[in-house]
């Protein structure tokens, strides 16, 4: 938008007093941000009416993306930078005395997701607006996000995230577009005179959504989507009888939007989830059902204008509520209303591990949700009634969707979908020829891949400001909007002055880090050291117990030897565990604990310290990531459907240290072998190792003299504080046999870290390395990814940039 530096000042003055009735020098940074905050919204209101007006007038094809899980950070900056007015608002701000910054500092980050999932539905609804894809976000308002990690005496602790404590300057409350959810109950069909048939209902508790919606801007193109996050609230009501019992039923009600389940890669089969996942689909699926009909279209038609899609299982009660919607309330016959249905859900796999499977026990869905369950028995029963007549009778018995006393949501998502994919290509392969190898049977035109991405304006633009200006210099903007473009930077790969300009911001970008790490935690990090990142959740498969290992290791080899040739490392560590997820705790009480042995030996100095960041979340990866020199994704391969931070890192000049695993095949396709640093088993060996069952754990602890002391170590004493941890841990890899086969791979790990210390040795080839990476990050921007599911899933327009 067109903003003059002198109009922002006289807006923001005269916002501050119609809100506040302050003038600036009585005002504080909580009230500047506010003011701010309500002067964007103020911008955008006009081409938020205008995009939605255009999509009715133009009766434009609509996506809606249904996810339990949007994490979407911090909006102030990223909100003026795709607005186009960072730099005018910035500097209107100096101007009058304010620092922009420490505004942005005041907003709350909404940790309205666990991890990658709820990262990419925030890049993606980004991406969706950018690349003027007619696409809005549908989830829920909790109101508390995920909690807040503390650590006391080395241990997680968590504590409720009430992010919405202040207020919340980005989202509008729109009652007059609510709607009734409709729970438990007794439910049957009567036939009506026209001879359909007709659902009544009676002892039903209904539920009020009431949806918040936060604008979608999209950069510097006047398009601005919606993000719609419901609030559960009690219907209104006239007649209290009994006020005790009033207010126990508006409690659980409420209950339904407070809180976001912790639990990542993992299903919790509890009542309230279940609860969470039926009421923000059918109140989404209400809603869109209401707009279409604005449309004076027939029912028949919904699959050309509306595309729904299912991220994860979670939403896959979209299937039977939008049968039901079209069967109970629309008339229409089954065939017509399954065929609308099929043709209008999508739905996206993220994971290939058993635990995270969705089963809810019959039981549970046929009391709160009679009329739901007898339409996927419905479904269930057609669908091997069908499939009977063309395939094995196992194979039909284990792709229904009703089997031994649970519903499988993932088969309900894929039966009900007409596209099914995965997140990599090597993930979407494993789909197909393991994990759901009898539906590719089944349904093998369904499958596809669209592997993930990120986006470049909050992962570089905004993260790295100086790493941006460097690039602008080199090769000009047009990678803003055609990331791909990117590659030019290629031609600067042996130019001596750009690779040291390059070594100087990161080494600026980790001072800054280092200096945040003072004040955060009052641990002294030397920016001449590797900064070597794992950022993700705490989760078994994704091995931080590998990395740890290798650092007691080294921590060992300097203990025999001060004066070992290793060059100093800073190992920096951010990771959430589930709540119920003791052995994921116990990994972060022993990496702390391993910290506070190594921090304070004085002999070991600087040459090896460990950061375990608190509370990780997107903020502290907007700090971590541009000061990262290694990104350390190692994963057993198979088992990391596609990773997103290992794009993150590449993006910001990281080298990459990774199994071949997710997406890390992809990266390492892009930049070549000599770009990266690959290590480990890969997924047909891993695999291998499952067909014979030939792996013994112990024996690696008995042959390798290296791993043999560092896995004493963990049960000598050597590490203080942490025995029971200590033990667990030796025992699940020793005695139990290593799920994840972290021995296995030690050896081989080690060898590529040992490469790593010699490669960034020399400053110059390392930077090229670097520069690599940079160049061939632009495909991953999630830009391409959301233009892919537009054309090839959704079927919706978009402004397709070339790739
Ligand atoms: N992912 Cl099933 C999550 O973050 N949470 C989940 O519950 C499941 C998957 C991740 C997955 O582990 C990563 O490999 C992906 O990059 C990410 O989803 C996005 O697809």
């Amino acid at each position: 938008m067109d903003l003059s530096k002198r109009k922002f000042k006289e807006d923001f003055k005269k916002m501050l007093t119609e809100v506040y009735s302050m003038d600036i020098s009585e005002s504080e940074t909580t009230e500047q941000y506010v003011t701010l905050g309500n002067l964007i919204r103020s911008y955008s209101s006009k081409n938020w009416g205008r995009t939605n007006q255009r999509y009715i007038e133009k009766k434009k094809k609509q996506a809606y993306y249904f996810s339990m899980e949007f994490l979407l950070g911090r909006m102030l900056k990223s909100n003026l930078l795709n607005l186009g007015i960072l730099d005018t608002v910035r500097d209107g701000l100096r101007d009058l005395g304010i620092d922009l910054e420490e505004i942005a500092q005041i907003e709350p980050d909404p940790g309205l997701g666990n991890g990658g999932l709820g990262r990419l539905a925030a890049c993606f609804i980004d991406s969706m607006a950018t690349s003027e894809i007619p696409a809005h976000g549908n989830g829920i308002r909790f109101k508390y996000g995920l909690f807040k990690q503390k650590f006391v005496n080395g241990y997680q602790v968590e504590l409720p995230e009430n992010w919405l404590q202040n207020g919340n300057v980005w989202e509008t409350r729109k009652m007059h577009a609510a709607v009734n959810v409709r729970f438990y109950g007794k439910v049957w069909l009567e036939q009506t005179s026209a001879g359909v048939l007709e659902p009544h209902y009676e002892d039903t508790q209904e539920v009020l959504a009431v949806p918040y919606d936060t604008p979608v801007v999209g950069f510097n193109n006047d398009v601005i989507n919606t993000l719609r996050l419901w609030s559960a609230e009690v219907p209104p009501q006239d007649d209290i009888t009994d006020y005790w019992s009033y207010i126990h039923q508006r409690n659980q009600i409420e209950s339904i939007s407070e809180v976001l389940y912790p639990d990542d890669s993992n299903y919790e089969g509890r009542l309230l989830r279940l609860k969470q996942e039926y009421f923000f689909v059918s109140a989404g699926i209400q809603s869109i059902i209401r707009h279409y009909k604005k449309m004076d279209l027939s029912m028949n038609h919904l699959a050309e204008k509306v595309a729904i899609h299912i991220n994860d299982t979670h939403p896959a009660l979209c299937v039977p509520e939008l049968m039901r919607i079209l069967l109970d309330e629309e008339k229409m016959d089954w065939e017509h209303a399954w065929n609308v249905t099929v043709n209008v859900m999508s739905y996206t796999n993220h994971t290939i591990m058993s635990e995270a499977l969705e089963k809810w026990p019959i039981e549970m869905i046929s009391t709160l949700l009679p009329r739901i369950y007898q339409i996927i028995c419905e479904i269930d029963r057609r669908f091997t009634m069908k499939m009977s007549t063309l395939f094995e009778r196992e194979i039909v018995e284990r792709t229904r969707i009703i089997e031994g006393g649970h519903v499988k949501m993932a088969h309900m998502a894929i039966i009900g979908s007409h596209s099914v994919n995965g997140v990599a290509q090597l993930h979407t392969t494993i789909l197909k020829e393991k994990v759901l190898h009898d539906f590719f049977l089944v349904y093998p035109s369904k499958f596809n891949n669209k592997t993930n991405g990120i986006t470049q304006r909050r992962w570089l633009m905004l993260a790295n400001e100086p790493l941006c200006d460097l690039i602008n210099r080199k090769i000009g903007n047009e990678w803003e909007t055609t990331p791909t473009e990117l590659k030019m930077l290629k031609a600067f790969r042996d130019d001596e002055k750009t690779l040291l300009e390059l070594a100087q911001i990161k080494r600026l970008n980790k001072e800054r880090f280092a200096e945040h790490i003072k004040k955060t935690m009052d641990l002294t990090i030397n920016p001449d050291a590797i900064f070597d990142v794992q950022i993700k959740r705490l989760h078994a498969y994704k091995r931080q117990l590998l990395n740890l290992l290798h650092i007691l290791s080294l921590y060992f080899q300097l203990k025999d030897d001060p004066q070992a040739d290793i060059h100093p490392r800073v190992f920096i560590f951010g990771a959430k565990a589930a709540p119920s997820y003791t052995y994921a705790k116990q990994i972060i009480k022993l990496i702390n604990s391993v910290a506070d042995l190594i921090n304070h030996d004085a002999a070991i100095a600087d040459k090896l310290k460990i950061v375990f960041v608190e509370n990780y979340g997107v903020s502290l990866a907007e700090k971590i990531i541009p000061a990262a020199d290694v990104s350390e994704q190692i994963s057993l391969a198979s088992k990391e459907a596609s990773g997103t931070s290992n794009m993150k890192l590449m993006l910001n000049g990281a080298i990459t240290l990774a199994t071949l695993d997710g997406a890390n095949v992809e990266i390492r396709d892009r930049v070549g072998e000599k770009n990266i640093v690959i290590f480990g088993l890969r997924e047909d060996e891993v695999y291998q190792y499952y067909h014979d069952g030939s792996y013994q754990s112990r024996s690696y602890y008995e042959n390798n003299p290296v791993l043999h002391r560092v896995l004493n170590g963990l049960i000598d004493g050597t590490i203080p504080g942490a025995e029971a941890e200590g033990r667990s841990v030796f025992d699940s890899l020793v005695q139990y046999g290593d799920e994840y086969f972290v021995l296995r791979d030690f050896e081989a790990y080690a060898d590529a870290q040992k490469h790593i210390d010699q490669l960034y040795r020399d400053t110059l080839q390392w930077q090229k390395m670097a520069l690599i990476n940079i160049a061939g990050a632009g495909v991953f921007s999630s830009d391409y990814t959301v233009q892919q599911y537009a054309s090839q899933i959704w079927d919706v327009s978009s402004k397709v940039r070339n790739i």
